[in-house]
């Protein structure tokens, strides 16, 4: 055990988020896996944790922290992580990146809500997969072309946009969703698969 435990669940992309961001920041930290599949994060244990019913979860410094942003932004703070740089500008510009697809994209494509849009049942289920997340790519590929061509999405160190990029990607390969038309985000995530911090974090990683 350390003194970092995370209620994780490996294909949950906001807690991918928290596992790639403390790598980053070379934390030392115990998985505690919440099995969303048979339904554990509604358990009572889970709820007192978190009352939304959600992963993440992080305990850290005697806190207990929920949504990966907050987390994020906790991490970065405490850490000096430098995930987001600090001219106003820029910073708004980078910001705009993450929550496009942390705030904007990532919800609806939650299962819970897809399922209940749908009735949880194919090809509905996955038309609406496709739509949002393909939708929600394509102008995140739009919006990376106001930052230079770089690695990573906005210039040669990785930034929370990564860090929201990544976990979305593999969703995207989850519901076959093409990145053809999508040569940035490709690089970039040619760039973070290189990288122990992202790779670590990969669900296929399972419980650490
Ligand atoms: N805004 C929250 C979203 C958390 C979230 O949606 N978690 C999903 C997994 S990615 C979850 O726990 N879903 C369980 C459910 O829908 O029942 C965050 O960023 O932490």
């Amino acid at each position: 055990m350390t003194d970092i435990t995370l209620y994780d669940y490996p294909k949950s992309s906001a807690s991918y988020r928290v596992r790639i961001a403390l790598n980053l920041a070379e934390l030392n930290y115990t998985k505690v896996n919440v099995d969303l599949l048979s339904g554990a994060q509604s358990d009572t244990d889970h709820m007192s944790r978190n009352p939304q019913g959600f992963v993440p979860v992080l305990d850290i410094d005697g806190l207990r922290l929920t949504q990966s942003l907050a987390i994020l932004d906790y991490l970065d703070r405490t850490r000096n992580m430098g995930l987001l740089p600090n001219d106003a500008a820029d910073r708004a510009r980078q910001q705009a990146l993450a929550t496009a697809i942390a705030v904007d994209l990532h919800p609806v494509c939650n299962l819970s809500v897809a399922e209940r849009a749908t009735g949880g049942v194919d090809p509905a289920r996955t038309e609406w997969m496709q739509y949002y997340i393909g939708k929600g790519l394509i102008a995140f590929e739009t919006l990376l072309g106001q930052f230079a061509q770089a690695p990573y999405c906005c210039g040669d160190r990785s930034s929370l946009a990564d860090i929201c990029l990544i976990p979305q990607l593999y969703n995207a390969d989850r519901w076959g969703i093409s990145l053809d038309q999508m040569p940035r985000i490709r690089a970039v995530r040619e760039t973070c698969d290189k990288v122990l911090a992202f790779s670590d974090a990969h669900p296929n990683n399972g419980t650490k």
